[in-house]
């Protein structure tokens, strides 16, 4: 049984939505042990007939058109922030005022001025947060990271990722949010570089120094005649441009010495969720496809002799992180089960009274990244990456 409850207000019903109601629904049910339990107490969203379908969908206790109100209600502790970038900031440092527990998606921030404004906000009004970089809760990148730190790699020489999807490559595919600059932010730098580089910063280290390529196939687009839950919506017969890049390549330099590729683009056709990253150390190497996420490949200098080679390992033991509170060995999980074991973490931090992780202070530093990612790809030079 519970011995605490918080009460959370979710803003956004779509796809984010969806996924966070998910996890709250299912994280005490599957974690038993947590102390503090969330309670699904409202979720917010400004089509009423839209947020109240998805309040008995998924299970909320009732349901707000406006996202002031629920901040402004009593009987919310925790704000979780699901939409569209531009209205990050806002919403955030409005909770952060009211002394509510924050959680937002990423990239925190559309720009690094409004991450450092949230980050401030938070720390000044001394309230706990988190941000959803969800991929560091699979369980085959946990392990990559318990490797990393026992050792077993050793050294590490070189990061290599890249993060492809395909979705959008029909010119005829609608300006949905997620191409447009002024929602969003910016493109695939901001929604998927953003995961590659916090993932990168957890493995491996600060990024010292970045030199880029950012590129637009597709300049116009029909505009948006109604969206859909998913990442998709319905094409107008009104063009409209696209304000955000569709592909972002870097290189980078970390502080500890390794050099490090990163690649994100939403043209590789083929490519679904190719969330995908290689290390290689001094000792051996890990390699990990979201595409194949019960499974980490790890290659280890130390094998017996005559038998080297990538070993291919299924993540899903009741020894491997997280998975032992879902099914038997092998049984998989999947993408859901990434945002219920991120609140695994964040409810047993607040059970200790102590701040989750990662938080806003790695979304201000990823932000910051992504900034200099853009800049380097305007200057075509190495760009240093400011420290904060
Ligand atoms: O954050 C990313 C999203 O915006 C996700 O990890 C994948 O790409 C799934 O949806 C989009």
């Amino acid at each position: 049984m519970p011995q605490k409850t918080l009460n959370v207000g979710l803003i956004g019903y779509k796809f984010m939505g969806k996924a966070h109601s998910n996890a709250y629904r299912q994280v005490g049910r599957f974690f038993d042990e947590l102390e503090v339990k969330p309670v699904l107490k409202a979720i917010c969203g400004r089509d009423e007939a839209g947020v109240q379908r998805a309040a008995g969908l998924m299970g909320w206790e009732g349901y707000e058109t406006d996202w002031r109100k629920l901040i402004a209600r009593d009987d919310i502790d925790i704000i979780d922030i699901a939409v569209p970038g531009n209205l990050h900031a806002e919403i955030a440092i409005a909770a952060a005022k009211a002394g509510k527990t924050i959680l937002c998606e990423k990239p925190l921030g559309n720009t690094a001025a409004e991450a450092k404004a949230m980050y401030d906000a938070v720390r000044e009004a001394g309230v706990k947060h988190a941000i959803y970089f969800n991929y560091r809760k699979m369980p085959a990148i946990t392990l990559a990271k318990q490797l990393i730190d026992e050792g077993a790699i050793g050294k590490i020489y070189h990061w290599r990722a890249t993060y492809l999807q395909d979705w959008i490559v029909d010119p005829n595919f609608p300006l949905v949010w997620r191409l447009r600059k002024d929602l969003a932010g910016s493109g695939v730098n901001g929604d998927l570089n953003a995961h590659l580089v916090d993932t990168a910063r957890w493995l491996v280290g600060e990024i010292d120094e970045v030199s880029s390529v950012m590129e637009t196939f597709v300049k116009q687009r029909p505009e948006l005649a109604a969206t859909d839950d998913r990442m998709g919506g319905v094409a107008s017969d009104v063009m409209g441009e696209v304000t955000v890049e569709d592909a972002s390549l870097f290189l980078a330099r970390f502080a500890s010495g390794a050099v490090g590729t990163f690649e994100a683009s939403r043209f590789a056709l083929g490519r679904k969720n190719y969330n995908q990253f290689e290390i290689n150390g001094s000792k051996g190497s890990v390699q990990f496809n979201m595409e194949r996420p019960n499974e980490l490949n790890i290659y280890t200098e130390d094998t017996h002799a005559g038998t080297f080679g990538y070993r291919t390992v299924s993540v899903t033991s009741g020894q491997d992180p997280y998975s032992g509170h879902y099914w038997p060995t092998a049984h998989n999980i999947g993408y859901e089960h990434t945002f219920i074991n991120f609140l695994f973490d964040v409810f047993t931090a607040l059970g200790k009274d102590e701040m989750p992780s990662p938080n806003f202070y790695d979304g201000y530093v990823n932000n910051v990244i992504l900034e200099t990612v853009e800049k380097a790809a305007e200057t075509k030079k190495w760009e240093n990456v400011p420290s904060v």
